[in-house]
């Protein structure tokens, strides 16, 4: 949109697609087309989203936002089949302007239980500690990082785009690498408890994250609200129910 501004987190979109596109499996997964892409001439600003689903994952969505240098966003949440009560693997890379760039990332928990924490948050431990600028913490300002969230998430705010290259890339390679053996490796359950009790922990996140996402306004902005409305609840978060 912005002939001046690089598109920061493009790497991050071409690592993931190459990534997917190894996945036993793989077929796209359908959505309505006009929330796959979108332009807006003023401000100017384009949207794209991409969807799949695999042998091991029921849903995996990425949208990258190009609005020049006002925003570069790079948004992926990866759901496992539910025969895995695994969490989701959530990433959320922003810049604004030149000199505001915040990067989430994490191994998103469907429960707070400690074993559950120690057993599938705590592996990338190791990895978070290679990376001294990615272990800030976030605000309560949308969030609660005491749902949905583990100790492990990456969250780092930089004043300039450097570290998203030198650390950010890195790490998120490593993440994406761990958390996708992790799933590969897992024996499912298929029992129909265990499904349904994991169908409806996906469901409250989304739900969560409907309510919470800072980005509706953002979307509004471009695209309008209808749009962004319709773009939260039937793509982004598509097990949600709006609030009216
Ligand atoms: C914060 N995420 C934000 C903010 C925006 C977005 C605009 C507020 C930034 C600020 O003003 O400080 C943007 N969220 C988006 C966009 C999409 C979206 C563009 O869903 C969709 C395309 N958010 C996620 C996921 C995670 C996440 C999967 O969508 C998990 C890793 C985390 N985003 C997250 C957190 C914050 C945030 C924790 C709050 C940062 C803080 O508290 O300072």
């Amino acid at each position: 949109a912005n002939d001046e501004c690089p598109l920061f987190f493009m790497p991050f979109v071409e690592h993931q697609l190459s990534i997917t596109r190894e996945l036993p499996g793989l077929a796209d997964l359908p959505f309505d087309e006009h929330l796959s892409y979108q332009k807006s001439e003023k401000p100017v600003a384009r949207i794209e989203s991409w969807a799949w689903k695999s042998t091991h994952f029921r849903k995996i969505r990425a949208t990258y936002i190009d609005a020049g240098y006002k925003a570069q966003v790079f948004n992926s949440v990866w759901y496992p089949n539910p025969s895995y009560e695994h969490p989701l693997l959530g990433i959320d890379f922003l810049s604004f302007g030149k000199k505001k760039v915040l990067c989430v990332m994490d191994f998103q928990p469907l429960s707070q239980d400690k074993n559950y924490l120690e057993k599938y948050c705590a592996r990338v431990k190791g990895i978070k500690e290679k990376y001294e600028g990615l272990s800030g913490t976030m605000s309560a300002r949308f969030y609660d990082e005491a749902q949905f969230f583990s100790r492990q998430l990456v969250f780092a705010k930089f004043d300039n785009p450097g570290p998203i290259g030198s650390e950010l890339f890195p790490a998120f390679k490593e993440y994406v690498e761990e958390y996708v053996n992790m799933i590969m490796e897992a024996s499912p359950d298929e029992s129909e408890s265990s499904v349904s009790r994991v169908l409806q922990l996906h469901k409250d996140y989304d739900q969560y994250s409907a309510e919470r996402d800072p980005a509706i306004g953002l979307f509004s902005t471009y695209w309008g609200k209808e749009w962004a409305s319709a773009f939260t609840h039937e793509f982004l978060f598509s097990d949600s129910e709006p609030i009216s």
